[in-house]
């Protein structure tokens, strides 16, 4: 077992916001207009770093539109701000809800999946989460039966708008083609051209843009319901105009670029190499996914240049005078990742790892630190009888507690980001760990509030 697994240096992240991801975004509170459902997809193995924020002030304008969230009310109001919610039948009688598709579950461990739920419901108690893969058809019937419910409840409604939006290679468009094929059997099936595009679509300047950038902005139209009536956008990925400053901008990046939401090539691929390298010893530390790649009987390693040098051995990959072709075995071992390798390392047992897809990383011996009540897990009950279903209640939980950790250190990384603050001094750091704690009692306080309200 590796005892100390160094974090690898990493070049700053490239900038990559093609014209036609400016477009949609400037676009998006257009096309809202016309949506009933979001359809937010993130990739499962980069549960944060795949969220785009640059969505979520028009979500939140959409939302606020349709009576799904109260406006916020003036700074000095004493009242509750924002409310969670979901909503079925919102104030405007519009449809109005944003499902959160985890995708990809396939290249995730299983174990990490209700923690993550649970982490996710007790952070983000608006956000209805969802794992899928699109080669799990339970998932993709869940998923669409969800779809159908929602439009089953609002009746009145002649049809139902689904946007699907989310990052580059994050699975839109292969998933939105197994829920067509899962929602209308044989014959029925089709999908409608750009020309199709119905006044949403056209209402985002067509005159100005002409079709092409339309086929480019929001290209197809599927049907996924017939009875009632369910239509699904497709649209292009788009990433953040700005990956960060400093170590984390610089990380937040190669793995943008490992997922393959980053255009490859803007990448040395010896970095990509390092950091995957990093991430399968955190994950499985013990045996991690690539010894099945090395020669038979390697101890886990953490020096990329010896990784790369006994893999360009095993492959056999050499250049002239016989020397080891190492910048070609980092290209197979990145491309191996991407497909069977990703399912290896998602294989791996609860009992080593230190971490959970890209974003997520704890020592077990460490209780989190953001959080006074999360390390507080009760003892598993050591009682005979269940005591197995017990301890694995027990580990969920501390999971669980670590995953909320985090987020809340993900979060406070992105505010300090967004007021400049790179560089905190260690009383910053404490009075914004306090002002956390405040405002998540306040959160607290308000959803409370919102079921005594709401009569729950
Ligand atoms: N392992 C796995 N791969 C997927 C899944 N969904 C999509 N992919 C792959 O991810 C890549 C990008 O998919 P695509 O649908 O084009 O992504 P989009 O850019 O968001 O529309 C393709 O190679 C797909 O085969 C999934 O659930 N699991
Ligand atoms: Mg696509």
């Amino acid at each position: 077992m590796l005892a100390h697994i160094p974090f690898p240096i990493l070049p700053a992240p490239p900038s990559w916001f093609p014209g036609h991801m400016l477009q949609f975004q400037r676009n998006l509170p257009h096309l809202l207009t016309r949506t009933d459902v979001v359809l937010e997809l993130r990739d499962a193995r980069l549960p944060l770093t795949s969220i785009n924020r640059k969505f979520e002030g028009a979500l939140q304008t959409w939302r606020r539109e349709r009576g799904a969230i109260p406006t916020p009310p003036p700074a000095n109001d004493a009242g509750p701000s924002a409310l969670p919610m979901t909503p079925r039948a919102t104030g405007s009688g519009l449809v109005c809800e944003r499902i959160v598709v985890f995708n990809k579950r396939d290249l995730v461990p299983e174990w990490g999946i209700k923690p993550f739920e649970r982490a996710m419901a007790a952070k983000y108690p608006d956000q209805r989460v969802f794992f899928a893969s699109w080669n799990k058809t339970r998932d993709i019937k869940a998923l669409n039966e969800l779809l159908v419910g929602v439009a089953k409840h609002n009746p009145h409604a002649p049809e139902m708008n689904v946007l699907v939006v989310g990052m580059p290679n994050v699975g839109k468009s292969t998933l939105l083609n197994a829920l067509r094929n899962i929602g209308i059997a044989g014959r029925e099936q089709f999908f409608v051209r750009s020309r199709s595009v119905p006044s949403a679509a056209n209402s985002v300047g067509t005159a100005h843009w002409g079709t092409s950038w339309i086929t480019r902005a929001i290209s197809t139209r599927l049907k996924l319901s017939i009875d009632p009536l369910v239509y699904a956008w497709d649209t292009p990925g788009v990433m953040l105009p700005f990956l960060g400053n400093g170590d984390s901008g610089a990380e937040r990046g190669v793995k943008l670029a490992l997922i393959a939401g980053i255009k490859e090539g803007l990448y040395d691929i010896d970095a990509l190499a390092s950091y995957l390298l990093y991430r399968l010893n955190v994950l499985d530390p013990v045996s991690p996914a690539y010894l099945q790649i090395l020669p038979p009987g390697t101890q886990p390693l953490t020096d990329v240049y010896e990784f790369l040098d006994l893999l360009a051995k095993r492959l056999g990959m050499l250049r002239r005078g016989g020397i080891r072709d190492t910048a070609r075995a980092a290209v197979w071992f990145v491309q191996w990742w991407r497909g069977e390798g990703g399912l290896a390392a998602a294989a791996s047992p609860r009992a080593a790892a230190r971490g959970w897809g890209f974003d997520f990383q704890w020592d077990l011996a460490d209780p989190p630190d953001s959080d006074p009540s999360a390390g507080a897990v009760a003892p598993p009950d050591a009682t005979g009888a269940g005591s197995e279903k017990s301890q694995e209640r027990h580990d969920e939980a501390v999971i669980q507690a670590q995953m909320e950790a985090c987020i809340d250190r993900f979060e406070r990384g992105i505010d300090e980001e967004e007021v400049g603050g790179a560089n905190v001094s260690k009383t910053q750091e404490k009075k914004k760990v306090r002002q956390d704690l405040l405002a998540r009692r306040k959160a607290k306080a308000d959803r409370k509030w919102a079921k005594k309200v709401a009569g729950v």
